[in-house]
């Protein structure tokens, strides 16, 4: 299986990530690429591409022309106040406020956050780019090949049409679906299986029939995102029932987990889609930092083995995963199990 991966993904560091009220060192760091990376190698993985420049017409299908604008010059706006310190956004647009997007930089942090522990660098855009372009050119390799992993730093599945936060900016496997079906694809599934909801995939998709989304996850009453997620939430107007979510509650082991994960392939298998994206974070594992499922390194084994029984072309996009010096056997002991099937 080829790997793509860009060493831009470095770029894009902030300086601390608010958790529990203090400024901490962000759990989303370059170190999680490295051991993934290291991993790869140890297992045989030698295919490395580094992908070209981003196609941002693509990117225009999933998110809107002002977000990515938004992106593109947020850094530059918030230093040109005489900022110096990295992006952060204080005020958002509450219940019974305006939804007009405002001219001043903290106005439009506030507008296009989903959540406010994510901040923006001077590099964090050049970073977005060359993650998004890894999905892009990943999904290229699974139309010829089959299989393809996208090792995309930062993750993406958090980003909705305009909105970024939870370490999100661009939704990476949403794009990577997009280009399917602009590549011919008529149906195509995207299956999360992060601890968290994929608060952005879902919102990108809800209203279509021709991408079944499904998402295994901490639910909402208790984790990340904390306002979607629910099992309720089906799809709206064409794509009603093309939405499908799974929250599982606190200490939640492969017992439930799995039984979940055969649902959602059972599902996977009815819509018959032309290919699988697997949003594929790791931090459903026992020794996380920031979740709450009990998944072991072996569950990891079983539930790529069950992912590669579908026999679908299928790209894997990277997403979560926090125990840093785990998280590279886990996503091998997916990717390796997904080709033994
Ligand atoms: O899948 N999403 C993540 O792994 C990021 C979750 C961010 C949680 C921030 C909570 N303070
Ligand atoms: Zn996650």
């Amino acid at each position: 299986m080829k790997v793509f991966s860009s060493e831009s993904h470095r770029l894009h560091f902030p300086n601390g990530e608010l958790f529990g009220g203090e400024f901490v060192r962000p759990f989303e760091c370059p170190e999680r690429w490295d051991y993934i990376v290291d991993r790869l190698k140890q297992r045989g993985y030698s295919n490395f591409v580094t992908p070209g420049e981003l196609d941002l017409s693509v990117v225009a299908k999933v998110h809107s022309q002002d977000y990515i604008q938004f992106l593109e010059n947020a850094w530059n706006e918030w230093a040109a106040e005489g900022y110096t310190a990295d992006a952060l956004p204080t005020v958002v647009p509450a219940r019974r406020m305006q939804q007009r997007i405002p001219n001043h930089i903290d106005g439009k942090l506030g507008y296009y956050c989903m959540a406010m522990e994510t901040a923006i660098t001077s590099g964090t855009w050049q970073a977005v780019k060359s993650s998004a372009a890894c999905a892009i050119y990943a999904q290229k390799q699974v139309i010829s090949e089959g299989s393809a992993f996208a090792l995309c730093r930062p993750p993406g599945h958090h980003s909705g049409k305009d909105l970024y936060g939870g370490y999100c900016f661009l939704n990476n496997a949403a794009i990577a679906v997009q280009s399917f079906l602009d590549d011919g694809a008529k149906r195509v599934a995207l299956l999360d299986v992060d601890f968290h909801h994929g608060n952005g995939s879902q919102d990108i998709f809800y209203d279509r029939d021709d991408v079944l989304f499904l998402s295994l996850h901490g639910r909402p009453e208790d984790a990340f995102p904390h306002f979607l997620g629910y099992q309720d939430e089906y799809g709206a107007s064409n794509g009603e029932g093309f939405n499908v979510n799974f929250p599982m509650p606190p200490d939640t082991t492969y017992d439930l987990w799995g039984d979940a994960l055969n649902q959602a392939c059972k599902k996977i298998t009815e819509f018959s889609p032309d290919a699988v994206v697997v949003s594929l974070g790791v931090d459903t594992f026992e020794d996380d930092p920031i979740s709450f499922f009990k998944l072991s390194s072996d569950n990891f084994k079983s539930y790529g083995e069950r992912i590669g029984q579908l026999k679908l072309p299928t790209l894997f996009v990277m997403e979560g995963g926090y125990a840093v010096e785990e998280i590279g056997v886990n996503t091998v002991n997916v990717l390796d199990a997904y080709q033994g099937a």
